[in-house]
Formats: C-alpha cells, structure tokens, sequence
C-alpha cells in the first residue's frame, strides 16, 4: 500500500527530533499557561515560574494535572491567556454537571487545528477529489466545525448537512455523490438500517470512507458498519478541552489512532496513583495542548482510558499510536461490586448477527441488589412473531454474556427500530439506582 502524507516531515520526523521540537512547543506553552491566575498559583507552588523552568520532557513530571472540575471552576475566563480581542471562537462542552467548559480560540488556534484535522483526513486516503458529507452537529460541539474547516483544508467539497433527517441525507449523498462521511458509530448504524427501510440502493451512492468517533465503539462495531454499508471506517478521537478531533486518528493502516504528538503531548498513567504505566499497559489518558496560545491546558486528565503500542506502524509515521478507548473511568459501572464497562457488553452483542444496532443498558436497584437489563434490536431478518426462536436467541445472548462479564444480564429483545436513537452521541447506559 502507499501511504500518503500532510506534512510529510512532521509525520514521520525522527523520535529525537520529535521530543525536541515538542520540550520547545511545552516551554512556550507553559510560558503562555503563567498569564493565567490559575496556573501561576498551580505552577510557582511547584517551582515554575517561565517556560524556561522546563528544561526537558522529564520535567512535565513536576506540573500538577488538570481536571474538568478545574476549567469549570474557571468558567467563564479562568484559563483565557490572550486578550479578549484577539479570541475568534470559542467551543463549549455542558458536560453532565451543567457547567460547561470553554474553550477559545486565536487565529493561530484555528489554524494549526484545522492543519491537525486536515492531516487526519488526509492519512486515511482523502482527497481534493472526494465529497465529504459531514453528518455530525455543529454548533458548540467542536465535532462540526473541526472536520468542516479540516475537510475544506483537504480541499474536498464539504457538504455542511449536520446530523440527523436521514432522508435528506441520502438525497444529498445522492446528489452530489458523497464519497466520505463523518459521524458517531450510532448514528452510522442508524443510517444503515434506514437505509434498508426507506429502500435506498446501495449502487446509487458513492460512499467509500467514513470517519466515526465521538463516542466509544468495540472493533465488532466497526467491522460491522464496514459489512453493512461496505466502507472502510475510521476511528477518530479527541476532546474538547485538546481543540476537538483531531488529536488521535487512524492511517490507511487502520492500526488505531496515531496521537499528533507535535501537538499533543501524551502520557499514560494509573487512574489510582497518577504514576506513569509502562508502554502497552492501559491506564488514563493524559494530554497537554502544544499547540494552542489561547486557553493553554497542562497535563489535562481526559478519564479516557487507553495505552501505547509499542510496534512502529507499516505507513512509516514516528507518532506513537494509542489502543482504540474502550471506555472512561467514569463511565465504569459498579454491579453489585464488580466493575463493568459498556463497551464491554457492546463488544459481546455486536459480534453477534442476530442483533441489531441499537442497544441500551439499563441499571437498578432490585431489594439490596443492582440488576441489569440489556436491551437490545434484533436484525431484521429475525422474525418477532415467532417466539421459540426467540426464546433460544435470548438464552444465548444471555449466557454469552454472563461468561463475559460475569454477571447475569436480563435480556430484552425489541423489534428493529424501536429502541431510542440520538443523532449525537448515543446514550448506552440508564441508571435508575437511587443515588447515594
Ligand atoms: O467528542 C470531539 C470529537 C468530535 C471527536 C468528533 C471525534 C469526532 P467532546 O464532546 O469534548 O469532544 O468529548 C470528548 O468523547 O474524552 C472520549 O471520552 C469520547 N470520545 C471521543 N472520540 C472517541 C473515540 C469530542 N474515537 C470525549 N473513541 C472523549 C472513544 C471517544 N471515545
């Protein structure tokens, strides 16, 4: 296969000369991290008081982490480090606490993270010559405008259609035959099984890519959106707190997600001891923004968890890649004191082909114990009248998961459809436990 590059000398720039360039890129963003009351205070308590503190890559060591509840005390313009005329955009995230955070964005901003985006795109194949419908929010949602000025970047024709109105989205694929498209796993699930229902053949469109991220999704679910809708797929990550996407991406390699590491400088460490994990273990993501001047973020604790693969990748880049994110500390479900991740009962249900697309996880309080119900689609060759059959798929579901995940699952089965769909990010898991 050849492989095509953005930046050809950033992408594969020898290990030694990557951290040289990042300990000048971390400098400057400290440096720019001390106009703000916030970090003063965090980083003098440490003894930094200019860029120049900072003498190599070990001494990242030395500053404090950043968490959310950090930026959303700073709300509205705690970690603004330029002045307010020279900001362009901001992004904001309402989280679930309802405080959002905010980020804001210079000239520069934009520009070297619509180049990060671009370079993503580019990795997978894109090009100037493909029509790139961009099915995912805009708005303070960095997901929509990130890939459309990315995209533009490329020079590919971008279609702004934003999410949802799945009809309207087949016309405009149609019409201008879209090539590529973007969006949450979910939502492309949701697109396929349309699909079939609104009686939309599959050689009338173009499609050949599509970008998924956003949210967590299992291998299983990516093989299946590939057989579904015969695409290649491509897992995108990243956060708003680092710019939006465009931090980690996969290649045409799709050997998961290379991190920019001339913008992002990554760690991995225990979610428990904050102490760095050896290469290949997983533990949580930790990544300070190099390549922003106007709300510098240090050592930010994504809760994502993830680890390094310590094999180079066959397309050459020197950036190390991270494992697809399986799941977030925070989002571990605790059932009856053992830990369970969404994505593990996902991964378990989607390499099955008798189920559907859609899923839900639902957790309560059954007397002193909690009780989990997975609810789930079945495809739509399963026939719903026909109750035998069902009976036995429902077993099996059953007991392929209490192997799993050790705990035993009520198990419901819903006709095609009919379980909740979101356009954004897909709410997997309802926990009706009363808090304690
Ligand atoms: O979701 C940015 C983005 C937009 C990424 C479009 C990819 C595509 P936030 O709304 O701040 O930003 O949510 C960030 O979403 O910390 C992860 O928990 C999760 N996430 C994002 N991408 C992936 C992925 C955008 N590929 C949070 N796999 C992150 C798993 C993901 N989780």
């Amino acid at each position: 296969m050849t492989y095509q590059y953005w930046n050809k000398e950033m992408e594969t720039l020898e290990r030694s000369a990557l951290e040289a360039y990042q300990l000048t890129q971390l400098k400057a963003v400290v440096a720019q991290a001390l106009r703000t009351s916030f970090y003063r205070e965090r980083l003098s308590a440490v003894g930094i008081r200019s860029g120049e503190d900072i003498q190599n890559l070990e001494d990242l060591g030395r500053i404090p982490f950043t968490t959310k509840g950090d930026l959303r005390s700073g709300f509205p313009y705690g970690f603004l480090s330029i002045p307010k005329e020279e900001v362009v955009r901001l992004h904001a995230s309402s989280g679930t606490t309802g405080t959002p955070t905010t980020i804001y964005f210079s000239k520069g901003d934009i520009r070297r993270w619509t180049s990060f985006v671009a370079r993503s795109i580019y990795a997978t194949g894109c090009t100037k010559t493909d029509v790139f419908q961009n099915m995912i929010t805009y708005g303070l949602f960095t997901g929509g405008l990130g890939f459309h000025f990315g995209g533009e970047e490329v020079g590919m024709l971008v279609i702004p259609s934003g999410s949802g109105n799945t009809t309207r989205q087949f016309k405009l694929m149609q019409d201008f035959g879209t090539t590529v498209v973007h969006a949450t796993p979910s939502f492309l699930l949701h697109v396929q099984a349309k699909m079939q229902e609104e009686g939309v053949r599959r050689d009338k469109l173009k499609l050949i890519r599509a970008f998924a991220g956003a949210e967590p999704y299992s291998e299983d679910t990516r093989t299946r959106i590939e057989e579904l809708l015969t695409i290649d797929v491509y897992n995108s990550y990243g956060l708003s707190e680092m710019n939006g996407p465009g931090v980690a991406f996969e290649c045409q390699a799709k050997n998961d997600l290379h991190l920019w590491e001339d913008g992002y400088l990554g760690e991995i460490v225990n979610p428990k001891t904050l102490e760095p994990v050896p290469d290949g273990e997983t533990g949580e993501l930790v990544l300070t923004c190099l390549c922003r001047e106007a709300t510098p973020i240090l050592r930010y604790r994504t809760r994502d968890l993830s680890g390094f693969y310590t094999e180079p990748c066959p397309c050459g880049r020197t950036h190390r890649r991270l494992h697809r994110i399986t799941g977030r500390t925070d989002d571990m479900l605790i059932i009856n004191g053992v830990n369970l991740f969404p994505s593990q009962i996902e991964e378990v249900i989607m390499a099955m082909k008798e189920v559907g697309n859609n899923y839900l996880i639902l957790v309560e309080k059954e007397g002193v114990l909690d009780r989990i119900t997975v609810k789930t689609e079945v495809g739509p060759e399963v026939f719903m009248d026909d109750t035998r059959p069902l009976n036995t798929l429902k077993e099996r579901i059953r007991k392929t998961l209490q192997a799993s995940i050790t705990i035993n699952p009520r198990v419901e089965l819903h006709q095609p459809g009919s379980l909740p769909v979101s356009e954004g990010k897909a709410t997997r898991v309802l926990d009706q436990r009363p808090k304690r």
